[in-house]
């Protein structure tokens, strides 16, 4: 299907490593769309992980605004070109059905809110998610993690979350530990919690056959819970012992693998048992899910691929594994004869959702979503009743959004792949993900004090933060102790974060229960700024807070777009600029340019070291004022971790008109009774106040102070944010 466009502000289309926010038409550039394990690197567009057949026109000078989404999870094809001078795309579906959904707007906010009304809105993450996760791949034994354990502990940089990569399991295996080098996984799990320290696992959905002595696989047979062939021919005559006519691969494990069926009600249960056993071993917080495009290593490169000495999935010589078309997404990196089952399973590979059956072929882009789903169903519902799952997902999908958090994957650590991931994180924010992240400090390759202290004070920034890096490949924790300048940055940044949680938990909230995103584009916020359009190193959390980071080698200045606002610098309260204009500004290593808008009200609360503590303190509110004097702004709260129920929430709006600051409670006040509201920032106050006035009876005059310098007024008052009140400053 071909259209013209109604203009080139074109955005969307995933999931890419694009090295622009807004496309370009002066050549023509066709993208596959099809789930693959291949890791971004700016300025290459081969597809990666997750499928998103959705892009954002807009209209017209105004900022109208139309979406387009197709609901078809086959391999497609999109080509942008200049018809006759004017932008269009093709659009090429190999199978399925050409189920298109349009989104009117008018604004980019909405076409956004509309988009996650039919997909599913994104799910609320417990509060501590938003803190601070350290990762790695290679920690070789709990011996070595508890150096790089103990250094966090010590550097009192905030943390909430460690991950555990492949490393902790036993030959790879899923709901197995380690009995050597992590015998004491339990030991180190309750350390963890005793510190408010929360643990993620990662899964993989291949699942060793070693039918002898793990009894995971045995049980998943018994329940039949695997990917079969479609059709007995295609079962390999040297099909390995056991494995009927099941797809056998080969992923991580130290032997072949089976493919769960997410989408078989009965793998469901058998998935959902086994995190239940594993947990009563090892109590794991939240789980991560990886290489579920899902990916499989060496297919169609023979049937026993001498590299690993074993039986290795050769696909069957059909139009579904080697389409005659098989479009750009066939994996051609390692095969002379590229087949759109390279690097994955057999297209010709039969799913059922205990009803109906699939070709893998047709619901491919589904795997990510389907094993999201699987392992959100079991944690909500049978190991952690009552509480609100945390999930991270390799692969993804428009509906994935109500079901998990996505990471950008396997990028490098170069300037160049942080550049391209604040591109990233605000394609998945328009594409319905709210908590999104690229992995801090770079995947692959080395990273450096200055790169990684830049990406650190970045991702502070994104909605998921993990720093996160490969096997073999240098320490990049914060705390690593010969990089003082990444130790000292880390903290003050990650310290920040921590102070503006409660915006930030706000902002995800609302994207939660009414789509408007938290992480946004410049021209989602100012549609019709033409100049906004093509700003793509600069992003905003809702319409409040610009987050504009330096994304250069040895930069100590960056140029920042400041649209139609007044912006206030976020920690010293003083007027930085007027839009819109671009300016200059000074950055060197310790700073990264922040602002809050004029007409902002950003709630805040003392930071600790974990959400645990931080969510003891007393609150704050930074007010900025905009032309009018004018400023507003609100406070989501809840327990941060049960269900998410309106009966067990909080919601208040502040706003600030001409000289009156007042908070009314939208409902159940009684969940705020217990949070201090001590300090008000005012920022843009005109001059020190004769007087202030609290529900009607003046505040001592030393409950207050004025600088003339910044323009901030500072009054500390003694209230709670479950009763309204309202403050007046004459
Ligand atoms: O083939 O589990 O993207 O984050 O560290 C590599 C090891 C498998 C890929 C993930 C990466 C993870 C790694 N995994």
């Amino acid at each position: 299907m071909t259209t013209s466009l109604a203009s080139s502000y074109f955005y969307g289309i995933g999931e890419f490593c694009h090295s622009s926010l807004l496309r370009s038409f002066d050549q023509r550039t066709t993208n596959a769309l099809f789930g693959s394990d291949r890791g971004p690197s700016p300025g290459s567009d081969v597809n990666l992980y997750g499928s998103y057949p959705y892009y954002i026109n807009i209209e017209d000078d105004d900022g109208n605004t139309h979406s387009v989404h197709l609901e078809n999870s086959n391999a497609l094809e999109y080509s942008t070109f200049l018809l006759d001078g004017s932008p269009a795309v093709t659009i090429r579906a190999v199978g399925g059905i050409l189920d298109f959904h349009l989104f009117f707007g008018p604004t980019p906010d909405d076409v956004t809110v509309q988009y996650t009304e039919f997909i599913g809105r994104p799910y609320l993450p417990p509060y501590w998610a938003l803190g601070f996760q350290l990762s790695r791949w290679g920690y070789n034994s709990l011996d070595e993690y508890q150096v790089i354990h103990d250094r966090m502990i010590a550097s009192q940089i905030p943390w909430d979350v460690q991950h555990f990569d492949i490393d902790y399991m036993d030959g790879r295996r899923d709901f197995t530990y380690d009995q050597l080098n992590f015998y004491n996984i339990s030991t180190v799990v309750d350390q963890l919690h005793s510190e408010n320290i929360k643990l993620i696992l990662i899964k993989d959905p291949g699942i060793a056959i070693d039918f002898d002595t793990y009894p995971t696989v045995q049980r998943g047979k018994d329940k039949d819970v695997f990917i079969k062939y479609s059709d007995p021919s295609y079962v390999p005559d040297d099909q390995p012992a056991l494995t009927d006519d099941y797809v056998v691969g080969n992923v991580w494990p130290i032997n072949n693998t089976l493919f769960p069926d997410f989408f078989n009600p009965v793998t469901a249960q058998w998935w959902s048992e086994e995190l239940q056993l594993f947990h009563e071993t090892v109590e794991f917080d939240a789980i991560w899910i990886d290489m579920n495009e899902p990916s499989n290593f060496y297919t169609n490169l023979g049937q026993f691929f001498s590299e690993i000495g074993r039986f290795s999935l050769q696909c069957p010589n059909n139009t579904l594994d080697f389409p005659p078309y098989g479009t750009l997404a066939t994996f051609s990196d390692a095969n002379p004869n590229p087949g759109l089952s390279d690097k994955t399973i057999c297209m010709s590979s039969i799913q059922t959702d205990g009803t109906n059956q699939y070709l893998h072929y047709d619901v491919h882009n589904l795997y990510g979503y389907s094993e999201a789903v699987a392992t959100y169903n079991a944690l909500s519902q049978d190991v952690f009743p009552n509480e609100r799952p945390f999930i991270l997902t390799r692969s993804s999908f428009p509906g994935s959004a109500p079901y998990t958090s996505h990471w950008l994957g396997d990028n490098t650590a170069t300037f160049a792949d942080l550049r391209a991931s604040l591109i990233g994180i605000v394609e998945f924010s328009l594409f319905g993900i709210s908590m999104i992240g690229a992995d801090v400090c770079g995947f692959r390759g080395e990273s450096n004090e200055e790169l990684c202290s830049r990406w650190m004070q970045a991702g502070a920034f994104y909605s998921f933060f993990r720093n996160h890096n490969m096997i073999g490949t240098t320490d990049q924790d914060p705390a690593r102790p010969d990089w003082p300048i990444l130790n000292q940055v880390s903290k003050d940044i990650v310290t920040l974060r921590y102070k503006y949680l409660p915006f930030m938990y706000s902002a995800i909230h609302r994207a939660h229960m009414f789509g408007n995103p938290a992480i946004r584009s410049l021209f989602a916020v100012f549609p019709s700024d033409l100049d906004a359009r093509g700003i793509q190193d600069q992003f905003m959390w809702s319409d409040k807070l610009l987050v504009a980071p330096v994304v250069y080698e040895q930069a100590t200045s960056r140029d920042v777009y400041f649209p139609d606002s007044l912006w206030y610098d976020l920690q010293s309260g003083t007027l930085e600029a007027q839009g819109p204009i671009t300016s200059t500004v000074d950055a060197p290593i310790e700073k990264i340019p922040l602002y809050v808008r004029g007409g902002s009200i950003l709630p805040f609360q003392f930071p600790s070291v974990n959400t645990v503590e931080s969510r003891q303190n007393p609150f704050g509110l930074t007010v900025a004022l905009d032309s009018n004097s004018y400023a507003q702004g609100e406070l989501y709260w809840d327990d941060g971790h049960s269900q998410h129920t309106m009966d067990e929430s909080y919601l208040g709006t502040f706003s600030y008109d001409g000289g009156e600051l007042s908070l009314s409670i939208q409902y159940n006040p009684d969940i705020a009774s217990d949070l201090v509201l001590t300090t008000i920032n005012i920022y843009g106050y005109p001059a020190n106040p004769s007087g202030i006035t609290v529900n009607g009876e003046a505040a001592n005059s030393t409950s207050w102070n004025y600088s003339d310098t910044t323009g901030v007024l500072s009054f500390f008052p003694s209230l709670t944010l479950g009763e309204e009140f309202l403050i007046t400053f004459s």
